[in-house]
């Protein structure tokens, strides 16, 4: 395919592309701005296939990411809230050698080259590249996983594209459609929509800080039509949204994923006719697969709906048999190509072009799809995973503490948090704290810490962390 910014710039030259609130960039603007700052990313000597980078939503970063698009990079973007050691983990999993990150970022990374977006150095406007080849993995995202460190998760421009058609096919498009842009761009829910931009010719309004009060103050008075959002920051909302206070007239889909949301707050954005698309997707399926249309959130309140035109979805008993009930298994173009350097960690989860999730699930009759849960132990705190064992194996490592065991419960703002069971000697939850901190993205680091009374292990000694999570309450922190 061509260029994509470039094709868009030409289709739709005028039409803003871009705002931050401040300022706004036509997509002409953000063509030539593109190949301005490539020239400075060339400028720096940088000889790697791959370029991490590190951002909040803001136009500086945006521009960065079209900048690389248009050298041919790929980009590795980075989980801002990730502590020193994790980025560094993943910075030499990909083998990068150079990182740009935004101006308010000071740590020190262990890289060749860390340079901040106003320290780029002068350069000359690179020719673009003229196509964006299908199969080009255009962005690695990592995740984490079960028993391993992170994967990254390798997306094409085709991963993208056929996700931008499949919710287009879904949502409908317009020309006034615009799209607030508050879910990080470092994580698929925010990326996908800049690539829905260049692809549909929508404006994309970027917002750097999720505050509830201002968000709704734009949704009500700007012409935002669509929005994406994890279960956290809808709670967020409603609790500061006024009764009888509507967003603007031309608001018509507000997109909800990256974990399950309770029925108590379905039913309040209900109240408030707030037009909720509940969805099911991934980072391996490049954004949603499944989507709930506004109009059955009345008759399908906590189904993610129905599979997305380009997607398949099937259940499958363990055996492999199609079931009732069972894993939720996907066939998709929007697929991952596999995780970066492991490539059996992908074909360990395919059968004949189908991906088994790892999710639980059924379809009703009427053809709707219900999440029930997840094999494994992944907790799904505020749209971000927490796999207990990356905590456990970072906490193994520190002086005085024998044993933790990690679980995930039951939270009232981010939906699910990671508590430890711990026993050791001369332990204070303050030090246990600090240690998480310095080592972990906070919002990994338990939330509480109880001593262990006992221990629950199976002979062959392998923890039962479902009888740490029912025993809990008989522990004291
Ligand atoms: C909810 C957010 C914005 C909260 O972050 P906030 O308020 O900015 O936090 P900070 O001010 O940085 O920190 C305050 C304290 O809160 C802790 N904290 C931050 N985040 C979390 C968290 N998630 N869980 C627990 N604690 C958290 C901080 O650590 C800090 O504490 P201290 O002071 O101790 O350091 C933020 O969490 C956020 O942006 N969440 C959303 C992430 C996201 O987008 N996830 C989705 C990932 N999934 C996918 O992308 C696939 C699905 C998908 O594509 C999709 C998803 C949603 C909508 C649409 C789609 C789609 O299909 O297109
Ligand atoms: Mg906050
Ligand atoms: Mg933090």
């Amino acid at each position: 395919m061509e260029n994509w910014l470039i094709k868009r710039a030409r289709l739709t030259p005028t039409r803003v592309a871009v705002t931050d609130g401040k300022k706004n960039m036509t997509f002409s603007q953000v063509a030539s701005a593109a190949t301005n700052i490539a020239g400075k990313i060339v400028a720096l000597h940088d000889k790697n296939d791959r370029v991490a980078l590190i951002m909040t939503n803001n136009i500086q970063g945006y521009l960065v990411i079209m900048a690389l698009q248009q050298l041919g990079k790929t980009i590795v973007l980075i989980n801002r809230r990730l502590a020193v050691a994790e980025i560094n983990y993943q910075l030499a999993d990909a083998s990068v050698t150079l990182v740009l990150t935004d101006d308010h970022y000071d740590s020190r990374l262990a890289v060749a080259q860390q340079i901040k977006f106003s320290e780029l150095p002068e350069g000359q406007p690179v020719l673009p590249i003229a196509e964006y080849p299908e199969d080009f993995v255009t962005s690695v995202m990592y995740t984490s996983g079960t028993t391993n460190r992170p994967k990254g998760v390798m997306q094409t421009y085709q991963n993208h594209f056929m996700s931008a058609v499949g919710s287009a096919l879904n949502l409908g498009l317009t020309a006034d459609d615009s799209w607030l842009t508050v879910v990080p761009i470092f994580h698929i829910s925010g990326f996908s929509i800049l690539m829905r931009s260049l692809i549909y010719g929508m404006r994309v309004v970027l917002v750097e800080k999720f505050d509830a009060a201002q968000i709704n103050t734009l949704l009500i008075h700007d012409t935002i039509t669509t929005m994406s959002v994890v279960p956290v920051m809808l709670k967020q909302l409603l609790a500061v949204l006024p009764e009888n206070v509507n967003y603007n007239d031309k608001f018509r889909a507000m997109l909800l994923g990256g974990g399950p949301t309770d029925k108590l707050t379905l039913q309040q954005a209900q109240a408030h006719r707030l037009p909720i698309i509940q969805s099911y997707g991934m980072t391996e399926t490049a954004s949603q697969v499944v989507a709930l249309d506004a109009a059955d959130i009345h008759d399908k309140l906590g189904s993610v709906g129905k599979p997305l035109f380009p997607v398949s979805v099937a259940i499958r008993d363990q055996s492999g048999q199609s079931a009732q009930q069972g894993s939720i298994w996907i066939k998709s173009p929007t697929l991952t190509v596999g995780y970066l350097n492991q490539p059996a960690k992908l074909t360990e989860n395919m059968q004949f072009g189908w991906f088994n999730t790892e999710d639980y699930g059924y379809f009703d009759d009427d053809g709707f799809l219900y999440i029930q849960g997840r094999a494994g132990d992944m907790i799904s705190s505020g749209g971000e995973n927490i796999f207990p064992d990356e905590i456990e194996a970072t906490y193994a490592k520190m002086p005085g503490l024998d044993d933790m065991v990690v679980v995930g419960v039951p939270d009232q703002l981010w939906g699910s948090v990671p508590v430890a069971v711990v026993s050791g000697v001369d332990l204070s939850v303050a030090k246990l704290r600090q240690y998480g901190r310095e080592k972990l993205a906070h919002y990994k680091v338990p939330k509480h810490f109880y001593v262990a009374k006992t221990w629950y292990r199976t002979a062959s000694g392998k923890v039962q962390r479902r009888r740490f999570e029912t025993a809990l309450s008989e522990l004291k922190e």
